[in-house]
Order: structure tokens, then sequence, then C-alpha cells
């Protein structure tokens, strides 16, 4: 999917918003639902997406909901680090297939990680 495709509401995402496709909660608001990531690259992998923004990625996600997004994602990073206490969080978000996207709802991952990779999922 290039950049500039059109927002599938049938995307993953969306049905998990739904609650069509389960997932395990980390948060949820009004705006934002995070929640374990089905395919971990380490323990504590979480997902931040926005519920009603209907929008593939950062280039045409609303200002005002990326600024909400970052700072939903912040305060989720803040409780990762509290509860698993990994030596580093990498903060990720692609934009595009050839970027590396596989759902088109904008999102970021939190992907807490420990020196000498221990804490594999
Ligand atoms: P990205 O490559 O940035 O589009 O990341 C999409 C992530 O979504 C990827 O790490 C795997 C995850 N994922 C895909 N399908 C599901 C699903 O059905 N449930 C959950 N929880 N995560 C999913």
């Amino acid at each position: 999917m290039s950049l500039r495709e059109t927002y599938d509401p049938d995307n993953i995402f969306a049905k998990i918003i739904k609650g069509d496709i389960p997932s395990v909660t980390i948060y949820e608001d009004d705006h934002v639902l995070s929640f374990m990531d089905a395919f971990p690259q380490t323990r504590g992998h979480t997902l931040v997406i926005p519920k009603q923004a209907q929008a593939t990625n950062l280039l045409t996600v609303e200002a005002d909901v990326l600024s909400m997004l970052i700072q939903r994602t912040q305060t989720i990073a803040q409780a990762i680090d509290r509860a698993l206490a990994p030596d580093g969080i990498r903060i990720a978000q692609f934009n595009g297939a050839a970027a590396g996207q596989s759902v088109f709802h904008i999102h970021f991952h939190i992907i807490p990680v420990w020196e000498g990779g221990a804490m594999k999922p």
C-alpha cells in the first residue's frame, strides 16, 4: 500500500477497536487504545492507536490526533518502564509498505529492550 492509499475501515486495527478481533488491552480512553502486539519483538511490545481517526499513517493524520497519540505513547512507555524495568525503550513508527508498515491504521510501537537480548518473548 502506498503512502496515499485511502483508509480501509475494515483493517485489522479497526476490527480490534470494534471488538471484532480480540486483543490484550494495556490502556484505553475515549481517544486511544493500546494493546499487546500479537507478534512481539520483545516482552511487553505494545501498540498505541487512535480510536476515531481514520488515518493510515503519520503523513495524513491530523496534527491534534498525532499530538495526543505521542503524549499517550509517552505515558504508556513510562508505565512499561515501571512494570518491566527495561534497559531501553524503542519507539517505532512505519509509513507505507515499502517502509515496513503492514497495518494501515496509524500506530506507534513501544518496544522495551534489554541489554544482551534478555527478555525475548
Ligand atoms: P507495522 O509493521 O508497523 O504495520 O506493525 C503492525 C504490527 O501489528 C505488527 O508488529 C504485528 C501487529 N499485528 C498484526 N496483526 C495483529 C493482530 O491481529 N493483533 C495484534 N494485537 N497485533 C497485530
